[in-house]
């Protein structure tokens, strides 16, 4: 009997252990994020034994349609807004909340009022959910400098200001990956325990990568950086091999791949939609994030994907984030346009 081995599958580095070690790094913190960050697990580990059980739910009548009792059902993405306006509000740290299923912002009421704003996409991909496709929840977070009542003034701040970030997946697993400013770490749900495990530690973007992401569909109205991009990718100039092309459909999907494997994910601009598609505060600023504390790059075409203020809450952006070299070569192609 391997008994090395044994100790280590029984010494088991929780979530919450994660989060209580890395706090503990700080003497001056009070333990808030660790609390908020918990509520947050909790609405993700709700999210995912939903979206697992939708499509048998679906069968027997659940799910959107009436259940046995003859109630309605929630759909998945009104369930998991409702999960983690819930989640969040019961925290007792949160003040302001932007969800993407929401046109205007949650002002948490005084008795349960925190220092944290959340911005959040419940349940991003949605059009992937009746098709079994992996989606997920994207969440920022920012801090307040004073607990009093917020406005949408607390949110519409650079990326950069953000002191978290993460997403979880739910997909052949249920995959939770977040940083807090000082790298990227990932965790799996073990179904059996009901905890994420640390499964991918200090996660760093390789430094180039093989693989471009992107709706090519939208191709004839791209503008010129983007075609000469995907161009370069599918017909390299030097005698490199052509990138290979992934595209899921759902960001937290499409991210995570270029996360662990590397490469670039693209939502451009084009003709018809000048601001692109992702919502900055809880798609770009997030996932922009995220990519830069693994050691990569987010950019939008005209600056750092961080540096932006958005005027709205709901506001859009272009986005290329992935491996240093791969966006520092779609940065290089602006440049040359704009020059
Ligand atoms: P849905 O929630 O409507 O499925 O949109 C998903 C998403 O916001 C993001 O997760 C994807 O990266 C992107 O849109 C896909 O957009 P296209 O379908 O236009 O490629």
């Amino acid at each position: 009997m391997d008994h090395q081995a044994d100790a280590q599958r029984t010494d088991l580095m929780t979530i919450t252990r994660f989060v209580l070690n890395e706090q503990s790094k700080h003497p001056e913190a009070r333990g808030d994020l660790t609390i908020l960050l918990s509520h947050i697990v909790l609405g993700c580990k709700f999210v995912c034994s939903a979206v697992n059980k939708a499509g048998l739910a679906k069968l027997i009548g659940l799910a959107g349609e009436t259940n046995v009792q003859g109630e309605e059902q929630k759909k998945l993405d009104v369930l998991s807004n409702d999960v983690f306006v819930k989640a969040l509000s019961s925290s007792g740290r949160t003040n302001v909340l932007v969800s993407e299923e929401l046109e205007e912002a949650i002002f948490v009421e005084a008795s349960h009022r925190g220092k944290y704003c959340v911005v959040f996409d419940p349940l991003d991909g949605s059009s992937n959910i009746d098709c079994g496709v992996s989606i997920g929840t994207i969440f920022g977070i920012f801090l307040l400098d004073h607990d009093n009542a917020g406005s949408n003034d607390d949110v519409l701040k650079p990326g950069s200001e953000m002191v978290a970030a993460g997403y979880c997946m739910y997909g052949s697993s249920c995959t939770l990956v977040f940083s807090t400013g000082s790298g990227v770490n990932g965790f799996t749900l073990d179904p059996s325990l009901g905890e994420f495990i640390l499964t991918h530690p200090d996660i760093k973007i390789p430094k180039k990568g093989k693989i471009y992401s992107v709706n090519e569909g939208n191709a004839k109205n791209w503008d010129e950086p983007t075609r000469l991009y995907v161009e370069n990718a599918k017909f390299p100039k030097d005698d490199s091999s052509p990138k290979s092309l992934r595209y899921i459909g759902s960001m937290v999907a499409d991210v995570h791949r270029t996360l662990l494997y590397g490469g670039i994910f693209m939502y451009p601009a084009d003709k018809k939609s000048p601001f692109g598609k992702l919502r900055v505060l809880y798609e770009v600023f997030p996932m922009s994030y995220l990519v830069e504390q693994a050691g990569g790059q987010a950019f939008t075409g005209k600056e750092r994907a961080l540096d932006l203020v958005p005027k709205h809450l709901h506001e859009r952006s272009p986005i290329f984030l992935g491996s240093y070299d791969d966006v520092e070569e779609i940065k290089k192609l602006y440049s040359a346009t704009i020059a």
